[in-house]
């Protein structure tokens, strides 16, 4: 045990300020109490009134003001440069440490210069921070040391301050990324061997906002690769052991093969970067290349001859052949293989446009109405409709299944892409395709990059905004029903091109259309009674109830039997159920009062005919809301939905133009008491009309249309 030794905890916290607290609560709660923590920001005041006073009243913790673009190296220095411990550890302001940590590295560094403790990743808050009994064996890395470097990263390593004084080091401060190698490899490169304890856990959290809060590791190749180069090749020039060269040439090398070899699909980037990369590879040393495969060596072996030419034309047939392994395998595959290599060849055709809505399950939404409309006012064009089933469409246009070779074909043909959903991760955007996104609803819950966390199967958030964001960057145009949603929009899809701000054009027919003959010819079509009125209950799917990825389960909790004997004579109830939602529901004994309309392909007509609409958190109600009828919200899973699941944007309780109502009783109550519902919420419902749906004239679909295609 260290007697009187302090540790100073070194923490810049700049950007952070959403997990900070965390990371102090956990050193608060160390069992070893002889420590300062050196916190390093650009606004003391403003991370004061977020860290609250139990930190800012113990002088313990010590806040330091930085300039604000610092970089994490010279914050750290300055770290160093203030600490009074006789240790130092190094500690992000987004992670944060078992309580046993300083104690454990305490009473194990004994005449060490150096101790490290375990590390783990997690997607959690510290609430998880358990501690690993009966581990506390201590063993020493020599040989090994260089592997205890995790992430190119100095954390959770403690280290003498006098030892750091006396090797004259500090961390670079130019770089913004692979800065802590300048410090780490002179630092062990002086040290035999390094102890490690394994049961003081240093959490590292996964960030999960890759695109506005990226970690540093999350940064753009193009911004890290120079910062690695200069590091390795400061480096590089001193004497070092052939643990630290193997150590560095290994960074590089993966570095490469990781990143850049993917970069290097695109031969312009091989021109701007290849003189860097070659003075770099040039210092590799030869015994870090032994035992390395056949195509890096190929291509170490190009660039060290300098033969540009030839580094192209591996890299061209490399990702050829890569492409092939990868699609050789699948159906799919190959179909996308094709795509890639053939279709995405050939000439985009002009007039060409492809429509899809809901990844081909319906002819329907704000693709189908910009359709009819381009089908009287646009001859000139060939449209074709992506449709998963056999479905007559008016104009009867070529029709394809979503993921079929012809599918392919026209994705990469067509000039113009509609769509109402993401396109699969597989979709290359050409270079002068357009594509116009329609999206498919007000958002009512939290989007993309406004979601903290994610529930939804076989993804994280990191990879969920990764992908969604290279989506969005591939629209040109966005619709945006109201002006709510267009701010939203740019924010949640990190969106900066050109925004519609037209209304939906799902919705003209709620002006258009919303008359008593359309209204009885579709009630006809789909074979209802005439003599009763009609519910619609439309709600959305849980993130978290599934089957398997893109199939959800719904369990129905509204008492059909109970709405039946007290409403069957007046009304009668559709079902429809949100179009992610797979399971199949049991209507024996409600024939003629309960239909399944889920299978129905446009919304909009289910609206036009509904006297009454019950729903929860979906954006329907913003639409239907166009139509000025009741909407009742059967909101059975509120907390659970708001809270855990996804956030909502608007306050549920304050600003619906209807009453929430938790159970079957309130519900049936409020069906029953309809009209003095119309009538206390006439306000509300006003207010709410005017802010969300005041941009729905009936005009919609020609305004996009008119923008975004010629005459
Ligand atoms: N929808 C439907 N039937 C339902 C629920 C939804 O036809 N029972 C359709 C509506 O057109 C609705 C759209 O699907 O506007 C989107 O459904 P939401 O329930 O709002 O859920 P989600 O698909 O998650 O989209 O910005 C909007 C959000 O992205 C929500």
């Amino acid at each position: 045990m260290l007697e009187n030794k302090m540790i100073s905890i070194i923490t810049p916290a700049e950007n952070n300020e959403n997990y900070i607290n965390e990371t102090l609560e956990s050193i608060h709660k160390q069992t070893y109490t002889d420590y300062e923590v050196l916190i390093l920001h650009s606004d003391i005041d403003a991370l004061k009134r977020a860290t609250g006073e139990k930190y800012t009243e113990d002088e313990r913790f010590k806040f330091v003001e930085v300039k604000h673009d610092l970089k994490v190296g010279r914050a750290r220095n300055i770290g160093i440069d203030m600490a009074r411990g006789d240790y130092i550890y190094f500690l992000d302001s987004d992670d944060y440490i078992s309580e046993n940590m300083l104690q454990l590295l305490s009473e194990n560094i004994g005449q060490h210069p150096i101790i490290r403790a375990r590390m783990k990743r997690t997607d959690f808050g510290s609430s998880f921070a358990i501690i690993m009994p009966g581990t506390n064996k201590v063993r020493m890395f020599g040989a090994r040391k260089y592997n205890l470097i995790r992430n190119h990263s100095s954390l959770n390593f403690m280290v003498s301050k006098e030892y750091i004084n006396s090797l004259g080091i500090r961390f670079n401060e130019e770089v913004m990324t692979f800065s802590d190698l300048t410090f780490m490899v002179p630092l062990l490169e002086s040290i035999a061997v390094v102890p490690y304890v394994s049961e003081a856990i240093y959490f590292r959290r996964r960030r999960n906002d890759p695109i506005n809060h990226p970690s540093l590791r999350q940064l753009p190749v193009e911004q890290r690769m120079p910062d690695l180069f200069m590091v390795y090749n400061g480096l590089k020039e001193m004497e070092l052991s052939a643990q630290a060269e193997r150590f560095l040439d290994n960074t590089l090398l993966n570095f490469y093969r990781k990143h850049l070899v993917v970069k290097f699909k695109d031969d312009s980037f091989i021109d701007e970067y290849f003189d860097d990369l070659a003075a770099s590879i040039n210092k590799i040393s030869p015994e870090s290349l032994q035992n390395k495969d056949r195509v890096l060596l190929n291509d170490i072996r190009a660039i060290r001859t300098n033969k540009v030419g030839i580094f192209k034309s591996l890299s061209n047939f490399h990702h050829l052949l890569r492409d092939i392994q990868k699609g050789i395998r699948t159906k799919k595959g190959r179909k996308e293989l094709i795509y890639k290599r053939i279709f995405n060849k050939m000439d985009m055709i002009d007039n060409l446009v492809v429509f899809e809505s809901f990844q081909g399950k319906a002819y329907s939404d704000s693709p189908k109405y910009i359709y009819e409309y381009m089908l009287k006012n646009r001859k000139g064009h060939k449209l074709v409709w992506v449709i998963n089933k056999d479905q007559k469409i008016p104009g009867r246009p070529a029709t394809v299944k979503r993921f079929s070779l012809k599918y392919y074909y026209y994705i990469a043909r067509a000039k113009h892409i509609v769509s109402n959903v993401r396109m699969p991760n597989s979709y290359i955007k050409r270079k002068g395709q357009i594509y116009l996104q329609t999206w498919h609803g007000t958002p009512l819950k939290r989007l993309a990059g406004d979601m903290e966390a994610v529930h939804m199967p076989g993804t994280n958030a990191v990879r969920y905004k990764r992908n969604f964001n290279n989506e969005t960057d591939k629209w040109d145009y966005l619709i945006a029903p109201n002006a709510y949603s267009s701010a939203i929009f740019k924010r949640a899809f990190w969106f900066n091109n050109t925004m519609l701000e037209t209304g939906y054009p799902r919705n003209d027919v709620l002006t258009n259309d919303n008359n008593p003959v359309i209204i009885r010819s579709i009630k006809e079509k789909l074979d209802l009674p005439r003599d009763k009125k009609v519910i619609l209950y439309a709600p959305t799917w849980r993130d978290d109830e599934y089957y398997k990825v893109g199939k959800y389960r719904f369990t129905l909790q509204l008492d059909l039997e109970r709405l039946k004997a007290r409403f069957g004579d007046e009304y009668i109830i559709l079902l429809r159920m949100h179009y992610v939602v797979a399971s199949k529901m049991d209507l024996t004994g409600l024939e003629g009062f309960a239909y399944d309309v889920s299978g129905y392909d446009d919304v909009s007509e289910l609206y036009l005919i509904s006297d009454m609409l019950i729903t929860d958190y979906s954006s329907v109600f913003f639409d239907y809301a166009n139509l000025k009828r009741p909407i009742l919200f059967f909101t059975y899973d509120l907390e659970k939905y708001k809270d855990q699941l996804r956030g909502f944007y608007i306050d549920m309780e304050t600003e619906l133009p209807g009453p929430l109502l938790k159970d079957n009783d309130e519900l049936f109550e409020a069906v029953e008491n309809i009209d003095q519902i119309v009538a206390d919420y006439e306000e509300r419902y006003e207010a709410f009309y005017d802010r969300f749906c005041s941009w729905d004239d009936g005009r919609a679909a020609e305004k996009v249309v008119d923008i975004v295609f010629d005459k």
